[in-house]
């Protein structure tokens, strides 16, 4: 990337965004896009994957010109091995993120189950029995408290090591998990498999390239049909399933005459305790007495996700716009988990009259005040953190508040079970719409956003692109933001949509872009994949679906991509991952997984080019179902 300062315009789509951004520069605070500005140009050798800091004999720079000088390392190693190396422990750390997260739910089941936590309950009992069947608990005579405690075990033990594979791979057709099998990379359980990675990664273990990259896509497959998917299935079972409703997002869902609370990170552990407690009587009074009109709390990134998709919490912003909700002056107290916090956020918060709190055992944020959440405190301690954020409404300046005007609306709410309930009970419409054409093909557009790419630009291009060409999008993550912001999560959006799918969605009352739920989530799009291709008796790899994450960053959604590919789905990168160092682990990931998995990466920062990418694929497997293209 090169050194060339970009406008306010040229940052981002919105104007709420742009708004902000001018807000901090009179301000004198200090930007994503600012630090970036300063990192550019990024070392060359970082970026192609092609430093290797694992031991002490280095740290070592391969060169990537053949040219005789430093072509490896002091150990010996080239340069496929140093960016399969470099991408194998990228992976790892994704799948661990994601899936700690899920651990966390599982200790909460747990938790229920041997009545340790009166603060958390089994919310969704019906969800509770349907997973017990699945996994095989046993249950007839068994209370939901019970059940809970069987379940949490099963799921603990999914955790470590499953010789044929994590529980819920069974939800995957038999030929994908065939693949899996001979591919030798049959998803055995997130500490096993991100242990080996690690283990793999060493000097001097695995020095075979391609060896490590298909441990890679074991690694992530384990997250997604492991850690995610039961992160997943048990935040429905103890917050209740998502459900199709209303609610609002972008920075005008702050109130100037409210005392603002921000959820921000990704567990809904926390934020949803804050809702619980931002409804409390006498914390409510407390809040008038301060001079507020009430006590107003929303959502960032993907813990807003959570609250968005099953309580209607409005949401304030994505990734890029964490920063900038604290630049409006209006936020009382941030309070955080884990995941995607730019440590930033603390310095801007001290910028203004901003409390930010830490909650997180495993997340401590230096300046922060840390209040931990645990299962036997976590209502108490979110009452404290709701009084802490009236307290800072007292020091507020309102000569400092500026917020912008005009929330979009938004429908939110599309799990699985919510999608088949749309549908009348069974996948035979959306199958019948998919075998007539109205519907061509399903796309996820997933993921975060990255400050090299304007922000928001490629979510909702590709989205807008996808619609018309009669694909239906189903989103999670911060792209929901921005196709929320769009527009595009509404009914009203069919009419953008290309005529076959705008028919299917007036008939059902849907909008174009289903909002699906968090970046664990994805796991919801992996289980639909499996739902569709065994009503189909075909492969995943079969179906006329893709994936895209078009202003990626994260190693976590570096993990969701490659699960999906590992799974037999076409996935879009808007950039590629730090590999281009190495032409033969490049040309696996764009071509050679094809032959292996039957599906492959395809990058493109241009959201126009990225649909016909994604067009050419769907065309393709319509072609190879029998379908009209
Ligand atoms: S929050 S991982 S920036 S989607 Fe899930 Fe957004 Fe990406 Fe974080």
């Amino acid at each position: 990337m090169s050194k060339e300062k970009r406008s306010i315009e040229e940052l981002s789509l919105w104007e709420d965004a742009q708004r902000m951004i001018a807000k901090a520069q009179r301000e004198g605070v200090e930007t994503v896009w600012d630090r970036l500005e300063e990192q550019t140009p990024h070392c060359t050798f970082c970026e192609q994957g092609l430093t290797c800091q694992k031991c002490v004999m280095g740290p070592c720079r391969i060169n990537p010109k053949d040219n005789g000088k430093k072509q490896r390392g002091v150990c010996g190693a080239g340069a496929d091995l140093t960016v399969a190396r470099n991408f194998g422990r990228f992976i790892a750390a994704g799948a661990a993120s994601h899936s700690d997260h899920g651990r966390d739910l599982v200790e909460v089941l747990e938790a229920v189950g041997q009545g340790k936590t009166t603060d958390y309950a089994v919310r969704d009992e019906d969800k509770l029995r349907r997973l017990a069947d699945e996994v095989g608990v046993e249950h007839g005579d068994k209370s939901v408290q019970e059940t809970a405690a069987a379940l949490a075990e099963v799921f603990m033990d999914d955790y470590s090591f499953r010789r044929n594979g994590v529980s819920f791979a069974a939800r995957a057709p038999e030929k994908r998990r065939r693949v899996w099998e001979e591919t030798g990379i049959t998803p055995r359980g997130v500490d096993r498999d991100v242990v080996e990675m690690m283990h793999r990664t060493h000097m001097g273990v695995d020095s075979d390239a391609t060896s490590i990259c298909l441990h890679s896509a074991r690694v992530a497959l384990t997250d997604g049909w492991g850690g995610s998917m039961i992160a997943t299935e048990l935040s429905d079972t103890l917050f209740g399933t998502p459900q199709p409703r209303q609610s609002t997002a972008n920075l005008s869902v702050l109130k100037e005459d409210q005392i603002n609370i921000l959820v921000h990170g990704h567990s809904p552990i926390v934020s949803e305790m804050l809702l619980t407690a931002v409804q409390d009587p006498d914390l409510l009074q407390e809040a008038r007495d301060a001079g507020a009109a009430g006590i107003n709390l929303a959502g960032l990134c993907c813990t807003g996700n959570e609250l968005l998709m099953r309580q209607g919490v409005p949401m304030a912003g994505n990734h890029l716009m964490t920063e900038l909700a604290l630049i409006t002056g209006a936020v009382e107290l941030m309070v955080v988990d884990y995941q995607c916090i730019m440590p930033s956020l603390v310095t801007i918060a001290g910028c203004y009259h901003t409390q930010f709190v830490s909650t997180s055992e495993k997340a401590h944020f230096t300046g922060a005040t840390h209040v931990e959440f645990t299962y036997t405190n976590a209502i108490e301690q979110a009452r404290n953190v709701v009084r802490m954020a009236i307290e800072a409404y007292r020091n507020r300046d309102p000569q400092r508040v500026e917020i912008p005007e005009g929330p979009m609306q938004l429908t939110t709410g599309f799990s699985n079970e919510a999608i088949l309930e749309a549908l009348g009970g069974t996948p035979d419409p959306l199958l019948d719409a998919l075998k007539n054409g109205s519907v061509r093909g399903v796309v996820g557009i997933v993921g975060c956003n990255n400050p090299k790419l304007k922000h928001d630009h490629c979510h909702v291009n590709l989205a807008r692109e996808l619609i018309k060409k009669d694909v239906l999008v189903l989103a999670t993550g911060c792209a929901t933001v921005a196709l929320g912001k769009a527009g595009l999560l509404m009914p009203d959006a069919a009419g953008e949509a290309g005529s076959g799918l705008q028919s299917v969605c007036q008939s059902l009352g849907i909008p174009p872009v289903l909002h699906v739920g968090s970046c664990v989530d994805n796991a919801r799009i992996l289980h639909l994949c499996g739902v569709l291709a065994n009503a189909l008796g075909v492969d995943i790899s079969d179906l006329p679906v893709a994936a895209s994450a078009p202003e990626w960053y994260s190693e976590k959604a570096a993990a969701i991509g490659l699960y999906a590919v590992a799974s037999g789905i076409y996935t879009h990168l808007g950039l590629p991952p730090n590999i281009q160092g190495s032409q033969m682990v490049t040309d696996l990931a764009l071509n050679g997984l094809n032959d292996v998995v039957g599906a492959a990466f395809g990058v493109s920062p241009d959201p126009f080019e990225a649909a016909d990418m994604i067009d050419a694929r769907i065309r393709e497997k319509r072609k190879g179902l029998g379908l009209s293209e």
